[in-house]
C-alpha cells in the first residue's frame, strides 16, 4: 500500500478524514470545499494548495510536510496539486523497505540500499534511468512507469537518474 495525502475538515488531523494520492477539486466533492483545515503529508511528497478553483487567481502554498490553517488560509482551500515521489522497494512487488526519492539518487550515499532495488513505482510525468553502477559504466534502463525487476536486473541498481519530473 502506498502511501496517501489525508484530509481533514478540522485542524487538528482529527475527525473526518478524506485521502488522496492524486490531484483534487472541490468541484469533485463539494462538501469539502472550503472545509479543509489541516493536511497529512507523507515523506517525499509536494502538495500545492489553492484558495480557489483552477483557474481562478488566488492564494497557492507548497508544503512539503504536515500543515495546519492559519486564520489566513481558514476555509479557504478548493484545490490540490499533488506531486507523489518516485518509491523505491527493496522486494519485486512494490513491497519490502520503502526510499521516496524526487530527484537524482546514488547508493554512494546510501550503501544500505545498494544492490537492493527490486522494484519502483514510477508517478506520471517522471522519467527516470536507472544503472547497474553508474551513468558512466555498466548497463542502464530508462523508465517511464512502475516497474518490477527481471532476472537481469535483480539485486542490480546502484545509480538513478531523475531526468524529467511532473509539472
Ligand atoms: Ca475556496
Ligand atoms: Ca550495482
Amino acid at each position: 500500500m502506498s502511501a496517501q495525502v489525508s484530509l481533514y475538515k478540522s485542524n487538528n488531523y482529527t475527525g473526518e478524514k478524506l485521502e488522496i494520492s492524486s490531484s483534487w477539486e472541490a468541484s469533485s466533492n463539494k462538501a469539502w470545499n472550503d472545509n479543509i483545515n489541516s493536511i497529512k503529508i507523507p515523506k517525499g511528497y509536494r502538495v500545492t494548495i489553492y484558495e480557489h478553483y483552477a483557474g481562478i487567481e488566488g492564494m497557492s502554498l507548497e508544503l512539503t510536510s504536515d500543515w495546519v490553517a492559519d486564520s489566513k488560509w481558514k476555509n479557504k482551500i478548493s484545490n490540490i496539486k499533488v506531486i507523489a515521489p518516485i518509491q523505491l522497494f527493496t522486494s519485486k512487488n512494490f513491497t519490502g523497505n520503502q526510499l521516496s526519492i524526487t530527484t537524482n539518487w546514488s547508493a554512494a550515499s546510501n550503501m544500505a540500499w545498494n544492490d537492493k532495488i527490486n522494484s519502483i513505482k514510477v508517478p506520471k510525468g517522471y522519467k527516470i534511468i536507472i544503472y547497474e553502477n553508474g551513468p558512466t559504466n555498466g548497463k542502464s534502463l530508462e523508465l517511464t512507469s512502475d516497474w518490477v525487476a527481471d532476472g537481469d536486473w535483480t539485486n542490480k541498481i546502484s545509480n538513478i537518474n531523475v531526468v524529467a519530473s511532473p509539472k
